[in-house]
Order: structure tokens, then C-alpha cells, then sequence
């Protein structure tokens, strides 16, 4: 397995290795005012495991489910007793007005579009993210899919332009060209890993500019596993998309599958936010002590980060919170 992995990385390299292209804050939107909101609610709710590093991110516990509520489905108070407590770090209104009790609010629907490393679902190296991907079909997400695939491969990084109308087919339920609030309560998650993050990214700016999409109806959720391209150094959240989980490390552990291949070892860019966003940037490194379904943080490579991050992607995605421990965060800046 490791072989063919390094094999997958040393021909990412071959294939392509565009230009460095920092993906520009997108000034629009209007979803950014729950972000707001949510670094106070968290404060107060204190379940954050994750404190310390940046403002919105890694205390956003309840408040930040307050805030989802309020942008996607208007029912946002009852997510403060559904993650009380726990980690959400960037939650969201899944379970928040049934946990709340009494609620009517519909709750949102959760869509997902998986991008995958390179070179495609098929690929060893993409395993990890493929079960993480399949794992929230199996909760109830709704994948946007590429044929059968749980995952879209967007590998070299223009065919991520290829995501964006399934994307937004997912999102218009009732068909009319657009999404608003009349197509339902929703939450879309984009999760890129390794060249697939910064597709991610990429993807985020282009639907954040999107004029057919009410982003004050959506919930928009970015979440990287160890993003990476080659002279590509940042992921830029636009100010439209809520919160942004970025899941990387920083040391590369012995055997790593990117070590000793073209400018490898590879490890995840870091995540830029504009302030008033929820935002969490976790290194997997710096948890020396814990372990993440089944992995200590030190043994966390490039190829390992969907293992270790996947039982807390698919508890933040499909409920807006995690008891699990999260790994430290680091300091997220514009
Ligand atoms: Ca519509």
C-alpha cells in the first residue's frame, strides 16, 4: 500500500505543477454575520476542547450551531443545548432543533462534494478519503457524485471547474435556476484533500461569486485534509462560506508516502480567514499525546490525514458536533 502510494505522489508531481495561485477572499456574501455571532455564542458555551489558536474556530462550540441556524434554517437557538459541551468547531443546525426539543424547523439537508487527490477515487493514496466520503452517505449526506463515485476527482486542478454545476443542481431542488430559501434549509460542505483541497478552495471562491445563490439561505461549510499543490502555500476562505476546517500536520512522521519524491514530503498549506468567519486550523503534529481513530498524532502523514480526521469530519458534518478530542489548533490570520 505504501508503495503504490509513493508511486501516486511521484506522479502528481510529474503531471502537473501549475503556477501558485492564492485564492482571493471573495468580499461578498452576507452569511458572514452568524460567523460573527458564533465566536460570542462559543465563548459562552466553553465546550471547545480545541481553544486557543484563532478567534472563531477552535472555541466555536454552541454558538457557532446558534449561527448556522440562524443563516440556513432560521432555527438556530435549540443548537446551543445540542452541542453544549461537546466540539463543534464550526457547527452547524444538523440536531440542533431536535436536540432543542419542540422544535418544528425543518432541518437542513446536508450536501457534500468530495474532491479528491490525485489522480482519482481510484488511486491508494485516495483511499482514506474515499471511506470518509462514503461514511457520511451512509449518515445521510447527500454526496454530489461523479458517476458512481463517492467522491469527484479533480485532478489536474481545472477539472475542479467541472464540480461547480452538480454542485449547484444539488443545491436547486425545486429547479428554478437558482438557490434560495424556497429550495429548503441546506448545508453544503466542500472537502478537498491534498490537490483536491486546494480545488476546495477554488471551488469556495467561484460559488462564493455565484449570483444564482442566496448565500444568506446556505450554510456553507470548507473543510481541507492536508491541502496541497506544489507552490501553493495558503487556502483563502471567502467571506461567503461560514466555516472552514482545515485538518493537516506539520512534521512529517518517518515512511511518510510523500517522503523522498519531487518536492515532497508534502504537508498541508495553512488556512486563511477573514476575522469575522468561524475558523479552525488543526495540526494533527502537535498532538503528541492523543490519538485520532487509531492514529497518534506523530504517525499522521500526508496520506494518513483522512484516517485521523475522519470519525471528527463525519460528527461535524452530519451533527455539528464531535465529543471526540480534536487535535491543537494553530493561529488562523487573513
Ligand atoms: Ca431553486
Amino acid at each position: 500500500m505504501r508503495i503504490e502510494r509513493i508511486a501516486v505522489c511521484v506522479s502528481l508531481v510529474l503531471v502537473g505543477c501549475g503556477p501558485a495561485e492564492l485564492i482571493a477572499a471573495h468580499p461578498g456574501g452576507g452569511a458572514t454575520a452568524g460567523g460573527g455571532s458564533a465566536a460570542g455564542g462559543g465563548a459562552t458555551a466553553g465546550g471547545g476542547s480545541s481553544g486557543g489558536g484563532n478567534t472563531a474556530g477552535g472555541g466555536a462550540t454552541a454558538g457557532g450551531g446558534t449561527a448556522g441556524g440562524g443563516a440556513s434554517a432560521g432555527g438556530g437557538q435549540a443548537g446551543g443545548g445540542a452541542t453544549a459541551g461537546g466540539n463543534t468547531a464550526g457547527g452547524n443546525t444538523a440536531g440542533g432543533g431536535a436536540a432543542g426539543g419542540g422544535s418544528t424547523v425543518q432541518p437542513p439537508r446536508t450536501v457534500v462534494a468530495c474532491l479528491t487527490g490525485a489522480v482519482d477515487e481510484s488511486s491508494p493514496s485516495n483511499t482514506g478519503f474515499t471511506e470518509l466520503c462514503a461514511a457520511l452517505a451512509a449518515g445521510g449526506a447527500t454526496l454530489v457524485r461523479s458517476g458512481s463515485n463517492a467522491t469527484w476527482s479533480t485532478f489536474p486542478a481545472t477539472n475542479g471547474d467541472a464540480v461547480i454545476q452538480p454542485v449547484f443542481a444539488a443545491l436547486d431542488t425545486n429547479l428554478d435556476g437558482a438557490f434560495t430559501i424556497a429550495d429548503g434549509p441546506t448545508e453544503l460542505n466542500l472537502i478537498g484533500f491534498s490537490w483536491g483541497g486546494i480545488n476546495a478552495g477554488k471551488l469556495a471562491s467561484k460559488l462564493a461569486a455565484d449570483v444564482r445563490i442566496d448565500h444568506a439561505a446556505l450554510f456553507v461549510r470548507l473543510v481541507l485534509l492536508d491541502a496541497y499543490q506544489p507552490l501553493v502555500f495558503s487556502v483563502s476562505a471567502p467571506a461567503a462560506i461560514d466555516a472552514a476546517l482545515n485538518f493537516r500536520h506539520s512534521q512529517t512522521p518517518a515512511g511518510d508516502c510523500s517522503s523522498g519524491v519531487p518536492l515532497g514530503p508534502y504537508r498541508g498549506v495553512r488556512l486563511a480567514c477573514a476575522s469575522a468567519q468561524r475558523c479552525s486550523d488543526f495540526d494533527f503534529s502537535l498532538a503528541t499525546n492523543q490519538t485520532f481513530n487509531g492514529l497518534w498524532g506523530s504517525q499522521v502523514g500526508h496520506c494518513e490525514v483522512p484516517d485521523a480526521a475522519r470519525l471528527l469530519v463525519t460528527d461535524l458534518v452530519l451533527t455539528g458536533a464531535t465529543a471526540r478530542p480534536l487535535p491543537p489548533t494553530v493561529p488562523v490570520s487573513p
